[in-house]
């Protein structure tokens, strides 16, 4: 199993670490720590450093109850990090929304687009299928970052992520993208609750199953508000629980972890890989 992206064919056979740099002044979980650009591209090289895999370049805030910001903000704050970052060496995703931010950031070279809207925008799906081979990440959520923490109600969890991310690949590949292009992430904290959750890692492996092979998953848990609810612990204390969830996650089947605290993430799936754990 690989992921298809502009520059790079990520091998999947070993689970891979997608590393958070927040642009935006206003991020839950780091506060805007890594704002600035010369903080970004420290950031960006010290979690290469870490063990990295990937690096997630987000410039607008996803948080519960954020206001959106215009493209030409994101873009300003985006555009000089990801061209330093382009030159590191690694494959760089960015987490947007916009198919205005898309279109500069894959003219720029990006390798992949993670979108927690999973291409709804008008014109995103066509975005991504008129390029030759840039990476997608699809996300579940529920409502929008305003509204979405708003009494979420699901008849079963599983089945409705499973159902809508199915119906956003098909999308994709009824407009000739290839499935190992395609990332499939079920949203932790997107218009759901704790219960929900926690179901979905629960219930991780059946969701994997219904999504089948053809697509990885990736999965966000890193200082997520349901590690504050199990724990007790404010945002910047939850790294212990989120390397639990991000091992839960991959021992569950998640080929792609996104996370905050890369060095302690890489150091559990090594010891997690070398039981042979990662073997089958
Ligand atoms: N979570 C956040 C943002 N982008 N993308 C994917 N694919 N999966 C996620 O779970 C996900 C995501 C929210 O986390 P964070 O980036 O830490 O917060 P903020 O958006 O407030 O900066």
């Amino acid at each position: 199993m690989h992921w298809q992206t502009t520059r790079f064919r990520i091998d999947l056979t070993r689970p891979r670490v997608m590393g958070i740099v927040n642009l935006t002044p206003d991020s839950f979980a780091d506060g805007g720590a890594h704002a600035g650009f010369d903080a970004a591209i420290a950031h960006c090289r010290q979690l290469l450093e870490e063990g990295a895999d990937i690096l997630d370049l987000g410039a607008e805030s996803t948080r519960p109850g954020a206001l959106p910001v215009t493209a030409e903000q994101e873009l300003v704050r985006l555009l000089p990090v990801l061209r330093e970052a382009l030159a590191l060496g690694c494959p760089v995703s960015v987490d947007t929304s916009k198919p205005a931010v898309m279109r500069e950031a894959l003219a720029h070279g990006a390798d992949v687009v993670n979108d927690i809207n999973a291409l709804q925008a008008s014109g995103a799906l066509e975005l991504i299928a008129a390029h030759p081979n840039c990476g997608v990440c699809l996300m579940h959520m529920r409502g929008n970052p305003a509204s979405m923490q708003d009494r979420p109600h699901y008849d079963d969890v599983v089945d409705d992520v499973a159902a809508f991310l199915r119906e956003r690949r098909a999308a994709l590949q009824a407009r000739g993208v290839a499935a190992d292009r395609i990332v499939l992430d079920p949203g932790i904290g997107f218009g759901k609750s704790v219960a929900h959750n926690l179901e979905l890692l629960g219930r991780q492996r059946e969701l994997i199953e219904r999504l089948g092979s053809a697509s990885a998953v990736l999965v966000g848990w890193s200082r997520k508000s349901t590690l504050g609810a199990i724990t007790g612990r404010a945002v910047g204390q939850r790294q212990a629980a989120s390397v639990a969830a991000a091992l839960a996650a991959v021992q569950a089947g998640a080929r792609i972890v996104r996370v905050h605290d890369v060095a302690a993430t890489v150091d559990a799936l090594k010891v997690w890989q070398a039981a042979g754990l990662g073997n089958g």
